[in-house]
């Protein structure tokens, strides 16, 4: 299914949702949903089917959410690959009370994930303090979703 034809059949499915008063899932058939949380529990990654995206951007069409539980001086840091494509790393830096950090790395189109797409997203803590750039993190989990639909 190509891109404008997805998002026309989400108009259409929140018009319908709008009328009819519910909350029924939108636009997925299926909710490829997922959260992934560090080995400890202190930073959560989850991927987000469908939903209200970023606060006043409207609905959108999958994207990610980086949190950080607890109050231990690390951040949480996010990763995300499609197949063999690194599509970029977020940090949460804002501690367990700021809200979760919107990350949408499908924004553009021909990133958009489709029917079929298989992709990983490991979510790893890390320390503020440590010197090296390369540096991952610790405490990482890995996540794999392969969407049933787009
Ligand atoms: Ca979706
Ligand atoms: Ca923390």
């Amino acid at each position: 299914m190509g891109v404008t034809a997805t998002r026309t059949f989400s108009a259409l499915a929140l018009a319908a949702t709008a009328v009819v008063g519910t909350a029924s899932q939108a636009s997925a058939e299926y909710d490829d949903s997922k959260t992934v949380w560090t080995t400890d529990r202190c930073g959560s990654l989850e991927f987000v089917d469908y939903g209200e995206g970023e606060p006043g951007g409207g609905p959108d069409d999958d994207y990610m959410l980086v949190r950080d539980h607890c109050d231990d001086g690390f951040h949480v840091r996010g990763d995300v690959w499609v197949g063999w494509s690194w599509y970029g790393v977020a940090y949460q830096r804002g501690g367990p009370s700021a809200a979760p950090l919107y990350w949408d790395p499908f924004a553009e189109e021909e990133d958009e994930l489709v029917a079929g797409s298989r992709f990983g997203f490991p979510v790893c803590l890390v320390d503020p303090t440590a010197p090296d750039p390369g540096y991952l993190g610790f405490n990482c989990t890995n996540a794999e979703v392969t969407m049933v639909d787009g």
